[in-house]
């Protein structure tokens, strides 16, 4: 083989390898919550039940939707109160739902019939301005992200709002979302997705409940749009890049890579919210027209698009590792399917924004990315390369 076709040989072999090391895995839409037209709805959230079902709402018309996985059916289960975009189930099944600067709970009575009735959806907590993404601890307690005021609030099982962490800043004028979605690692840790700045932050609790420390954990232009999260049972993260029309897999080391991403017809139109059933992943398509998904048509608009990972997703509700036994006593800690009023008074109970809040701008732009992403793809091509030279070294001994 003369040399220079073994160097056009190499090429392509990397071509290929290269093309299979790039992440994709099957993406679908299973439902289209609006058939007769690509702009007609909006929805934001997206929440998994134990039973194979996923929720959703329309930002606009209010309609709670509920699709049963294994039927692909879609019910209107009603009309809330109140708009709603996050959403997050407790232990107990019962359904929550950032919206504005309140959080609604639906009954998990409610949600056992054939639909809602808007009368019983409660006012759970307010004065959680912005409030967007929903996480809950192991404890109960009910996570709240602020949006672009750079807070994230805690809300006790009994309804008490407290800034949990404050001063998450932007890097992007035009995009001020700094908190977002929010989700609990395996670690324990408070995750965060700061949309603007394409970053994850995490937050360490004190062992008594409270903020003890928030870092930036990744940052990546992949990770621009990072809006809603959730954690795989392996403790990667999933993160829907909205904006990108992507799909995003952080894992625990920080190495960042895409698992999926497409342009503006879909099947991914600014995917709002994952959620995990069982080994697949599903996201919310938004649908607003920016970034990769401009212009917002063709598309099928505001829908559920399915991404075949092929990973457990972290059990409902997620767990928190018990810190200490007054910040997670270890029955509501062990026991997913607990009564919903844990009733324990000495449960993380935050100090309103004071002592345990940072100063403004505690997550400044110059947190150290410790994404390892970049460094896969150079060590591969590098070994790549240097197996392509040996061979190459071999047939020209053997051509001589
Ligand atoms: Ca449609
Ligand atoms: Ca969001
Ligand atoms: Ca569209």
């Amino acid at each position: 083989m003369k040399s220079s076709s073994f160097v056009i040989a190499c090429l392509l072999a990397f071509v290929l390898v290269g093309s299979v090391s790039a992440q994709t895995v099957p993406v679908s839409v299973i439902a289209d919550l609006d058939p007769g037209s690509a702009t007609g709805i909006r929805i934001e959230g997206l929440a998994a039940d134990k039973a194979g079902r996923l929720y959703t709402a329309d930002l606009d018309s209010r309609r709670l939707f509920r699709i049963t996985l294994s039927t692909g059916a879609v019910e209107v289960l009603g009309t809330l109160p109140r708009p709603g975009s996050g959403m997050a189930f407790d232990s107990a099944g019962n359904l929550y739902l950032a919206s504005g600067d309140v959080i609604q709970r639906i009954p998990a009575n409610q949600l056992a019939a054939t639909s809602i009735d808007p009368a019983a959806v409660q006012i759970f907590a307010t004065n959680v301005p912005g409030a967007n993404g929903l996480a809950f601890d192991g404890a109960g307690n009910l996570y709240v992200s602020g949006g672009n005021t750079g807070n994230i609030y805690v809300v006790t099982t009994d309804g008490k709002v407290g800034t949990f962490a404050a001063g998450f800043t932007s890097d992007r004028p035009e995009q001020r979302i700094s908190t977002n979605g929010l989700a609990f690692g395996p670690d324990g840790r408070l995750y965060s997705a700061n949309t603007g700045s394409g970053a994850i932050d995490r937050i360490t609790l004190k062992p008594e409940g409270g903020m003890q420390s928030v870092e930036r954990f990744v940052t990546s232009p992949l990770l621009l749009g990072a809006d809603g999260i959730t954690f795989a049972a392996n403790g990667d993260l999933y993160v829907a890049a909205n904006e990108r029309n992507a799909i995003v897999k952080v894992t625990p080391a920080g190495q960042v890579s895409d698992v999926t991403s497409n342009g503006n017809n879909g099947p991914l139109e600014f995917p709002a919210s994952p959620a995990f059933s069982g080994n697949a992943l599903y996201a919310s398509n938004f649908d607003i027209p920016r970034g990769a998904n401009a212009p917002g048509e063709p598309g099928i608009g505001a829908s559920i698009a399915r991404i075949d990972v092929g990973v457990e997703g972290q059990a409902l509700p997620v767990m928190q590792p018990a810190p200490a036994p007054v910040a997670a006593p270890p029955a509501s800690v062990a026991a997913p399917s607990a009564p919903a009023q844990p009733a324990q008074p000495a449960v993380t109970q935050p100090a309103p924004a004071g002592p345990t809040s940072p100063p403004a701008g505690a997550v400044p732009a110059a947190l150290p990315n410790t994404g390892g992403g970049a460094v896969v793809m150079p060590i591969f091509v590098a070994a790549l390369i240097a197996v392509c030279c040996g061979a190459l070294l071999r047939l020209r001994r053997r051509d001589a």
